[in-house]
């Protein structure tokens, strides 16, 4: 497990980012009682995070491509490869006091994710991957469940929030997946839901307006930890879509075929 130069510039980039993150985070939770500000400093700690990040990996690979949550993009010297990075993936659970939240970082070569590392720095859980070398947590091996029956598996997804215009496509969802399966958990980190897909934690994932630096890593975690990963619509581009769906082998066509509706 020893990781290209360029999965271990990765690493080091997300604990550090990670580390500041949760100090800021005991700071939120004590923030709480009295809420006035709570979102700047939510804010701010996300932009510090960013900002590590940044000097981290760009730092270390000055010619590579930027794209970003908070600081859009930038064109590198060498365009066949950037880095995609969300420095605080599940926000709100940040600035809620939930334990629930990841940096998320990826790198793309000739617009394929070759490389990526999401880390739970409130569990101390660094998720990576490489292609060809497998996914990782911590010193373990990651290897997506084993189920095939729809009515034992548990799915995660991302309920629209805040008036968003797919809640009736997300509600039709629910109602045809629900009778069919034990369980469907929304945990508020696309990041997170994945990484725990390629653990074997939940049996699949699905979610929609989602953006490229949501589910960067990922794409290639579940991929390596041996998991089918898919546009919704088929024939489509994951990241550009913005709509992923993903789930060990053994049930993909079952859950794909409930939530595309066919
Ligand atoms: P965030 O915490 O970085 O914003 C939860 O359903 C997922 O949706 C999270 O990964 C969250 O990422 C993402 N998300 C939150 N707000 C969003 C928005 N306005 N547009 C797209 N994705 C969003
Ligand atoms: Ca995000």
């Amino acid at each position: 497990m020893g990781g290209s130069a360029n999965l271990n510039i990765m690493m080091k980039a997300a604990r550090k980012a990670g580390r500041s993150l949760a100090k800021d985070f005991r700071e939120v939770e004590n923030l709480q009682v009295s809420m006035k500000g709570a979102g700047d400093f939510v804010s701010r700690a996300d932009l510090a995070a960013e900002a590590i990040l940044k000097d981290e990996l760009l730092g270390a690979r000055p010619t590579y491509g930027w794209v970003a949550e908070e600081g859009g993009e930038i064109e590198g010297q060498d365009p066949t490869r950037r880095w995609i990075v969300d420095p605080l993936d599940g926000t709100t659970n940040f600035l809620h006091g939930l334990p629930h939240w990841a940096v998320s970082i990826a790198l793309e070569h000739k617009g394929q994710i070759v490389a990526g590392v999401i880390y739970d720095a409130a569990k101390d859980e660094l998720f990576f991957a490489e292609k060809g070398e497998g996914a990782f947590v911590n010193d373990a091996r990651l290897r997506v469940s084993g189920r095939s029956a729809m009515i034992e598996s548990i799915f995660a997804t991302g309920l629209p929030f805040g008036g968003r215009a797919d809640l009736p496509e997300t509600l039709q969802d629910l109602a045809r997946l629900l009778p069919a399966c034990a369980g469907v958990r929304r945990w508020g980190s696309a990041a997170l839901d994945m990484a725990y897909v390629a653990a074997g934690r939940y049996d699949g994932f699905w979610e929609r307006r989602l953006n490229a630096w949501d589910m960067a890593a990922g794409v290639i975690i579940v991929k390596e930890a041996g998991g089918l990963i898919e546009p919704l619509t088929p024939g489509g581009d994951i990241l550009s879509d913005g709509e992923v769906i993903c789930a060990n082998e053994a049930i993909f066509s079952k859950f794909s075929k409930v939530i595309r509706g066919a």
